[in-house]
């Protein structure tokens, strides 16, 4: 069991998710970040607790006040009990309760697990929702309060932005569309409010922006030139090795295993992808936290 009670996990998603909503640095689904800073962007991370601990520790970011750093697709994990619920909710809880501590230094990525989660279904692992599972995690381990957790849960997935930008052309997402859809995507959806079409399977552009698999680098070249951005991290699609390369502007990262990795980079300093490639760490050569 957790060592938080329902009071501090509501307050805490509830604090993230207001500086989610009114940081200074966002601009409807866009978070851009201050020059010269650092940013240390991750891929999914899944619940994976090691990776997100020495993460966090390594950070240190009360004592690194230009230190930034990127989560993105935490939940739905490995965590399931007997009965098959599902316990990721501990380490977005974690993810906010570092959010409420260090607003201007911790920053998110809708993805599509998240979205799932928000719709209650979508995913399916081994033949079983992953959404129910997370909810029986909850209610497992808040029977009293599930509903104003799990309302906490989905109000603070819904404000994570859509994009992070940095003043050196750095674009991170959580995934793309598909060629086909970046030939008619509603680039738009950056920079205004959300509707409930921008949601709808297949054809809303946050659907199309998160869910988007297998796009080719003259995809890519498109999606980065009508977002003016350099290159472009995301996650999404698993890396055995920690990471891909899709052509010269576009790299994919996973943070949900051994061989996963991050990225100290800097907001300033130029990248192609072979200097990002050179800065890329291991998380199973870090210390543990
Ligand atoms: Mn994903």
């Amino acid at each position: 069991m957790p060592n938080a009670d329902a009071d501090t996990v509501v307050e805490n998603f509830s604090i993230a998710t207001d500086e989610n909503k009114l940081s200074s640095l966002r601009n409807q689904q866009v978070v851009t970040l201050p020059p010269d800073c650092e940013v240390w962007m991750t891929g999914d991370m899944h619940d994976h607790r090691t990776n997100f601990s020495k993460l966090a520790a390594a950070a240190r970011l009360g004592d690194n006040p230009h230190r930034h750093v990127v989560l993105h697709e935490l939940i739905h994990g490995d965590h399931f009990d007997a009965s098959g619920a599902e316990d990721s909710w501990i380490t977005l809880h974690a993810a906010a309760e570092l959010k409420a501590q260090h607003p201007s230094q911790v920053h998110f990525l809708l993805a599509n697990h998240d979205l799932a989660q928000i719709h209650g279904e979508g995913i399916m692992k081994s033949g079983l929702s992953v959404c129910e599972a997370f909810y029986k995690g909850l209610k497992r381990d808040f029977p009293e309060a599930y509903h104003k957790v799990n309302i906490s849960v989905t109000e603070f997935l819904l404000s994570l932005p859509l994009a992070i930008r940095c003043p050196n052309g750095l674009f991170f997402c959580h995934s793309l569309p598909t060629d086909e859809q970046i030939a008619s995507f509603d680039f738009t959806v950056f920079d205004r409010e959300l509707t409930g079409e921008d949601y709808k399977r297949r054809t809303g552009p946050v659907y199309q922006l998160i869910w988007g698999r297998n796009v080719t680098p003259a995809g890519v070249d498109t999606f980065a030139d009508a977002v003016n951005a350099r290159l472009i991290i995301t996650g999404h699609q698993p890396q055995e090795m920690g990471y891909a390369v899709n052509g010269e502007r576009h790299i994919i990262m996973a943070s949900d295993h051994n061989q996963g990795v991050f990225a100290p980079l800097t907001t300033s300093d130029e990248y192609d992808v072979d200097a990002v490639l050179s800065r890329m760490k291991k998380f199973v050569a870090m210390p543990a936290a």
